[in-house]
């Protein structure tokens, strides 16, 4: 029973992850905010400053909106370090299930699967995207809504081991996806 329903999840994420990639092509983020000329105070919403810990820095974290009926979504963000760590898994609490993902062309046929870790070493971002590393968010525990902030909880392994948990806050943002067009239910 349990391997039953873990299938069936895993099909579903599949599903949507090729409709993460069916728009992969299209211009999916506004252009990266130019170097802030504001002189008073900037308001928080416009530019998301990078989040950094312990050397680890990471840039727009974003979440594709999900409505109620789904199950899943992806999240994004470039993560740039000042030393080489590992990203090894995920936390959300909006989702009962969070994984590192890959997603690449095998001959015409988009796949994703889990990967163990993403390795980050200094100019060596690692760049989750649309169409690319991502991460997978499972058993959603409500609808992601655009104007959210979502919680991540990135975990990290530095090269002598030493674990890096950074809390990180990404913008949900409306993009549509409906280049697959597949409506389960
Ligand atoms: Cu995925």
């Amino acid at each position: 029973m349990m391997i039953r329903s873990n299938w069936t999840r895993s099909a579903l994420a599949i599903a949507v992850c090729a409709a993460l990639a069916a728009c992969s092509d299209k211009p999916v983020e506004p252009p990266a905010a130019a170097a802030p000329s504001a002189a008073t105070t900037a308001p928080e919403q416009a530019a998301q400053a990078p989040q950094v810990q312990d050397g680890v820095t990471v840039k727009n974290p974003w979440v594709r909106a999900a409505l109620a009926e789904q199950d899943a979504t992806g999240a994004f963000m470039t993560i740039e370090s000042t030393q080489p760590v590992t990203l090894v898994g995920v936390e959300s609490p909006a989702a009962q299930v969070a994984e590192v993902h890959e997603m690449k062309m095998d001959g015409d046929v988009m796949k994703m699967r889990q990967i163990e870790s993403l390795a980050i070493a200094p100019g060596q971002p690692g760049e989750l995207k649309p169409g690319s590393y991502h991460i997978m968010l499972m058993a959603l525990n409500g609808p992601v809504t655009p104007g959210q902030d979502l919680e991540l909880l990135l975990k990290f392994k530095t090269a002598d081991g030493k674990a890096i948990d950074m809390p990180v806050r990404a913008q949900v943002r409306d993009v549509v996806a409906q280049g697959g067009g597949h409506h389960h239910h």
